[in-house]
């Protein structure tokens, strides 16, 4: 597909806020796959999810600034249905340590322990290396063979210079081939990441 108006075309469509979540088990069972956006606390997730959307600020629910503290549901109306999952972010500084450790412990059960989890997305400022969190994240997916990827976002915000030595360093990292580079500001990798997303949707586990 090419052309605005193809570009048009490849977003999620019609995509409806289902609730939010505060732990694993309250979370909806009903078979549907599901999508998960994680990464540190103003990583860009929100703005990610929603930009896939052709929208503002679909995933900004609470007032308080954009910051996720809940598992948000959006439900993707396609013709296999599937849900795209917003997470709290971990590392956010101005929480207090116990409810850090609390919200820190309920994604990685998510990300362990659930059944409906296709495609694990792991949104990181491009600017930034991998921290021992992310890597193991990426090494649990490895081993487990769960598919994932690290959006590498707000590339808007780099240079050619910078571009190219981020580059270098996916390579350093070992994740070359597990890297996107988004920019949810831009659009820049949308396309490129709904087509993974269809693509992980349609997965057997
Ligand atoms: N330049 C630029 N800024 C971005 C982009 N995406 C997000 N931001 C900014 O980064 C900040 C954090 O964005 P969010 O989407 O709320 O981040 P988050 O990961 O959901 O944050 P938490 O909910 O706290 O975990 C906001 O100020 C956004 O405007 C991008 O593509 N380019
Ligand atoms: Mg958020």
């Amino acid at each position: 597909v090419s052309g605005a108006a193809g570009k048009e075309f490849v977003y999620f469509r019609g995509v409806a806020y289902t609730g939010s979540y505060p732990d694993v088990a309250s979370c909806p069972e009903d078979g549907l796959p599901v999508i998960a956006f994680t990464g540190r606390s103003n990583s860009g997730k929100s703005s990610l999810l929603s930009a896939l959307c052709d929208h503002k600020n679909l995933a900004h629910t609470s007032k308080s600034a954009g910051k996720t503290k809940t598992l948000n549901y959006f439900y993707v109306p396609e013709e296999k249905p599937f849900y795209l999952l917003d997470m709290p972010g971990y590392g956010f500084a101005r929480m207090a340590p116990q409810e850090k450790g609390k919200l820190r412990r309920m994604i990685d059960r998510f990300l362990l322990e659930s059944d409906a989890l296709r495609f694990t997305i792991l949104v990181l400022d491009a600017r930034r290396t991998l921290a021992s969190e992310e890597r193991g994240i990426v090494e649990f997916c490895r081993m487990n063979d769960r598919p994932f990827l690290l959006a590498r976002s707000k590339w808007d915000l780099l240079n050619q210079k910078e571009k190219a030595a981020a580059k270098r360093v996916w390579k350093e990292e070992g994740v070359l081939e597990h890297s996107l580079p988004v920019s949810s500001l831009k659009k820049i990798g949308l396309t490129e990441l709904i087509g993974m997303i269809r693509k992980a949707t349609e997965r057997k586990r």
